[in-house]
């Protein structure tokens, strides 16, 4: 599956009701303006890759709907809307429905009982990984798998570690035989063929990076992270998201991003 070369991405604004997001601190609330700034710059590092960007308008009712990548998982191929295990984002995908039907001919979903979250799916070459969790629940992950049989795409179920939200607060895809990973994810040899870079434990946080053709949007507080990057030939974009990252976000959760053959 082609990797990197993306063509098009699907963002969502920020509701203001973002202030509400899920998180593990509740002291830790996020500021509207904040967010809208970070995602304004997040969308401007996607279009300066070259993606097109379809922008969809902020849903008061969801919160957490700016993290569009966790209701839906696009492939080049087709789509899935999944269900996320967390009641106030299990409806976020029937958002998306029409915005997914316009753009992929094939549109998957999981049904009553299954949960499955888009932040624990890891999409590689050969195989996609689903990364069980307090989101992705079994019957999730192995709905999840027979869908993606229908791609002709190769699966495996892994566990999620301890401590972190999703499979991707984990480990994100750098090369088509490379992945950056927190220490958990490189000690546990879950992906035994890949070469991990692992980040140091105190820019663990640097993990959830996103990769598009040579560039990588990384968080802008990790310098020793960002440089391990650099010295793997990849051109950096520093983001800010101290806001974002209040609601136990990252990078790769405020985009889907695919690529369409028709460019
Ligand atoms: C949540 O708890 O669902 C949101 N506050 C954060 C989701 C982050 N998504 C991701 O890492 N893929």
């Amino acid at each position: 599956m082609r990797m990197f070369d993306y063509t098009d991405a699907i963002v969502r604004s920020p509701a203001q009701s973002v202030v509400s997001g899920l998180r593990k601190n509740p002291e830790a609330v996020p500021d509207f303006n904040g967010v809208l700034r970070e995602h304004a710059a997040y969308v401007a590092a996607l279009r300066r890759t070259g993606l097109k960007v379809e922008v969809l308008p902020p849903l008061e009712t969801f919160p957490d709907s700016v993290f569009v990548e966790d209701p839906a998982l696009v492939l080049p191929n087709g789509a899935v809307l999944l269900r996320p295990g967390a009641p106030t984002r299990l409806f976020e995908s029937k958002e998306l429905r029409p915005v997914l039907n316009r753009r992929f001919h094939t549109l998957l979903e999981l049904s009553d009982g299954e949960f499955a979250d888009g932040g624990d799916v890891l999409v590689t070459p050969e195989i996609v990984y689903v990364g069980l969790s307090a989101r992705t629940n079994r019957a999730g992950a192995e709905a999840l798998l027979r869908l993606l049989a229908r791609f002709g795409l190769k699966t495996r179920i892994v566990e999620t570690p301890e401590g972190i939200l999703h499979l991707k607060s984990g480990v994100s895809l750098l090369s088509e035989e490379t992945l950056l990973a927190n220490s958990a994810i490189a000690q546990s040899g879950m992906f035994g063929d890949f070469k991990i870079v692992e980040l140091p434990p105190a820019e663990e946080h640097a993990v959830n990076a996103v990769r598009i053709r040579d560039t990588v949007l990384m968080n802008a507080r990790f310098p020793r992270a960002i440089e391990l990057i650099a010295k793997q030939g990849l051109h950096v974009i520093p983001l800010q998201i101290d806001e974002v990252v209040k609601l136990d976000a990252g990078l790769s959760c405020m985009s889907l991003r695919w690529f369409a053959a028709e460019g």
